[in-house]
């Protein structure tokens, strides 16, 4: 169903480029792909909690995964327009330092090759060489400003290996401020497996995928508005997978947390100046719409507003199970979502759908 007179645009949408899969097959600790005799069928292990002896190690990986030909096939079916493919996770996190400035280049020159290939309609978000230190990392963001397709970076959460909220990040938000690079910030690495107990291998994907993941990302920006990042790089712009987590759900109780922190207000933290969660919310952060239901979806909207919300699928996970070829039920339900909150066919829904993201991204050629 497609609901939009302006392009319909897909801003949560991945892809391993074929040098990253062969990278991955050269290993044997995840992130990596392998077959698990007796299947000769590969399969992509990436997750931290699903490296373990189960059907839910890892998933079947196909060209859905690695081809563009295929992205674009997956488009025209759900009559996405424009698609601003990204790096999955866990992008170049692992990568030895030595390795990384090169990495990051050669994965980035390879996306914007890619997207070459069907001018308008595919931009991206590049990928930056985290392992390898503030400068080589400062000068892959002046490189990517050059790249013709790079509308943005995305990111994880462990920035440098300490969370996005340490202070020896500031001079690289800092510098994607100036570039006008916003973040999308995406989760990979979920909640330690202790948390999920004892029998988590008999549920799937299911604990890490919907409950750590959005936990992730929400730790990771309330610990970027406790540091005072915002205030720090008042006009860092970020675009937060999975409808911002549970941000927009929790912003009340975060911030009520803060205005009744003592320790925070002999610390002088609580002052004028303060931007608070709601703040950040309107001004520094777009939300995808990839939440699954009207509910989470108005939350969102309600957070953010209607002009700060994305359409997005997850392409290529989630796929359906079982049946090959159609729409599918992931996707349908996230344009339901947007045509319950905001209206079929309304202005802001055409926003949702693609008039936001062409905005705020400048996707044209
Ligand atoms: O299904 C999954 O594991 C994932 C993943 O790893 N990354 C993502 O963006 N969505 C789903």
């Amino acid at each position: 169903m497609s609901l939009s007179k302006s392009p319909l645009v897909d801003i949560h949408t991945h892809v391993y480029p074929p040098s990253y899969i062969t990278l991955l097959k050269s290993r044997t600790s995840i992130p990596y792909i392998r077959t698990f005799p007796p299947s000769t069928s590969h399969r992509l292990v990436i997750l931290p909690a699903e490296d373990t002896e189960s059907t839910s190690r890892g998933r079947p990986v196909g060209p859905e995964y690695y081809s563009i030909d295929e992205k674009i096939k997956f488009m025209d079916v759900h009559g996405i327009d424009i698609s601003v493919i990204s790096l999955a996770n866990p992008w170049l996190d692992w990568v030895d330092p030595a390795d990384a400035a090169e990495a990051a280049r050669s994965i980035n020159d390879e996306v914007d090759a890619e997207c070459a290939k069907f001018p308008g309609r595919l931009f991206a978000f590049g990928t930056l060489p985290l392992s390898g230190g503030a400068e080589v990392i400062g000068e892959e963001i002046k490189r990517l400003k050059g790249l013709k397709y790079m509308r943005g970076i995305i990111l994880g959460t462990t920035g440098l290996g300490k969370g996005l909220d340490d202070p020896e990040l500031l001079p690289i938000f800092q510098a994607l401020q100036d570039a006008k690079l916003p973040i999308f910030l995406h989760p990979h690495y979920g909640l330690p497996s202790s948390v999920w107990g004892e029998r988590a291998n008999d549920y799937g994907h299911v604990l890490p995928l919907a409950l750590g993941f959005p936990l992730e990302t929400t730790i990771a920006v309330t610990r970027m508005i406790l540091a005072g990042v915002f205030e720090k790089v008042p006009e860092l712009q970020m675009i937060l997978a999975h409808s911002g987590g549970t941000l927009p759900f929790l912003a009340g109780r975060i911030e009520s947390c803060i205005e009744h922190d003592a320790h925070l207000k002999a610390e002088g933290k609580l002052g004028k100046g303060r931007k608070t969660v709601w703040d950040v919310l309107k001004t520094n952060i777009y939300l995808d719409a990839v939440v699954y239901s009207e509910v989470g979806l108005r939350a969102a909207i309600q957070a953010s507003g209607e002009d700060r919300i994305m359409f997005g699928t997850d392409n290529p996970f989630f796929p359906p199970l079982g049946e090959e070829g159609g729409k599918w039920a992931s996707v349908e339900t996230n344009y339901q979502a947007i045509a319950g909150a905001l209206g079929d066919g309304s202005e802001s829904a055409e926003g949702a759908l693609g008039g936001n993201a062409v905005r705020v991204l400048n996707l044209e050629v």
